[in-house]
């Protein structure tokens, strides 16, 4: 069991799968408005970043229109789809490559999934309302992320008895929740929620737990690029954390495939991500003839 069905494509899990990000928000901490110009979303520099990325090896588009950084403006859901669907559509019509829609809003799940959608990437795990009856509607696999609190209080002071354990039930719980909504179980991929409401040393421990949270049988999806765990461990700045996200991101790739789980890792930074799997890859599969 390696390949995830996405609607008309399927996604190989049978090696780690590479997630690339694509902000439209303008005011993202870890690429803070970067596909804007003059204060409108570029739609043609979005593109350029998109075609980059596949060119890079990405297997897939991650497309969000909502800013999850603690104290950010909440977006409306005209804004949300004013953003993300433009790019949706273009992707789909000029692309042949997988896309996931970051999102928690039931009509975005909807509009984008019309719009040729291939996954829907839930921070908040299909709990608002009418989500989790588009995402079942739309047929098409979803993640489910956990997260402590609301985005705008979350790093205020994160507490877990046991993080670890804490995370895994959240999850367990909405998974039984999709498959009571009709989400066939080989449709669900689970994410701790690396940041979000959690403190370092949660997260590390998270981090740690990944191999039992692969054991659950579903692809995990892991996304640590440039957060500020990486930059607390290195005391970095946010444009100084690409050697730390690639470390991370690989040291997943190899606590997944221990327990024969499949990942699928959502970075900013494809191409290295992509050339340090591919070292991996080639150093672990050479086998000495002489
Ligand atoms: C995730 O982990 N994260 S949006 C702060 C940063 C850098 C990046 C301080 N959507 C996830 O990427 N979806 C986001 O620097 C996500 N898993 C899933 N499934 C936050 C983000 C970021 C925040």
């Amino acid at each position: 069991m390696s390949l995830l069905n996405c609607g008309n494509k399927t996604l190989d899990l049978s090696r780690p799968a590479v997630m690339g990000i694509v902000n439209i928000t303008p005011d993202s901490f870890s690429d803070g408005g970067a596909l804007y110009s003059s204060g409108k979303l570029d739609l043609s520099k979005t593109l350029v970043a998109i075609e980059a990325m596949l060119a890079a090896g990405a297997d897939i588009i991650d497309i969000g229109g909502e800013s999850t950084r603690p104290g950010a403006a909440p977006v409306t859901r005209a804004q949300e789809l004013d953003r993300v669907m433009p790019i949706i559509n273009a992707v789909s019509s000029r692309f042949d490559c997988l896309i996931s829609v970051d999102t928690s809003t039931a009509q975005v799940i909807s509009e984008a999934a019309a719009g040729g959608a291939h996954i829907i990437n839930d921070v908040r795990a299909l709990q608002r309302e009418g989500a989790l009856a588009a995402a079942a509607a739309s047929g098409l696999p979803v993640c489910l992320m956990h997260m402590q609190n609301q985005p705008d209080s979350m790093q205020h002071n994160p507490q877990y008895e046991d993080v670890v354990a804490e995370v895994l039930a959240f999850l367990h719980q909405r998974k039984q929740q999709c498959i009571e909504a009709g989400i066939a179980a080989d449709q669900i991929m689970l994410d701790p929620g690396f940041g979000f409401g959690k403190t370092l040393d949660h997260n590390l421990a998270l981090f740690n737990g990944l191999d039992k949270l692969a054991q659950a049988g579903h692809p995990v999806l892991v996304g640590v690029s440039r957060k500020s765990m990486i930059g607390q461990l290195l005391d970095s700045a946010v444009d100084e954390r690409l050697m730390g996200s690639v470390t991370m991101a690989l040291l997943a790739a190899q606590k997944i495939k221990a327990v024969q789980g499949s990942l699928i890792l959502r970075v900013h930074d494809v191409k290295e991500t992509v050339q340090a799997l591919h070292i991996w890859q080639q150093a672990e599969s050479f086998e000495d003839t002489e």
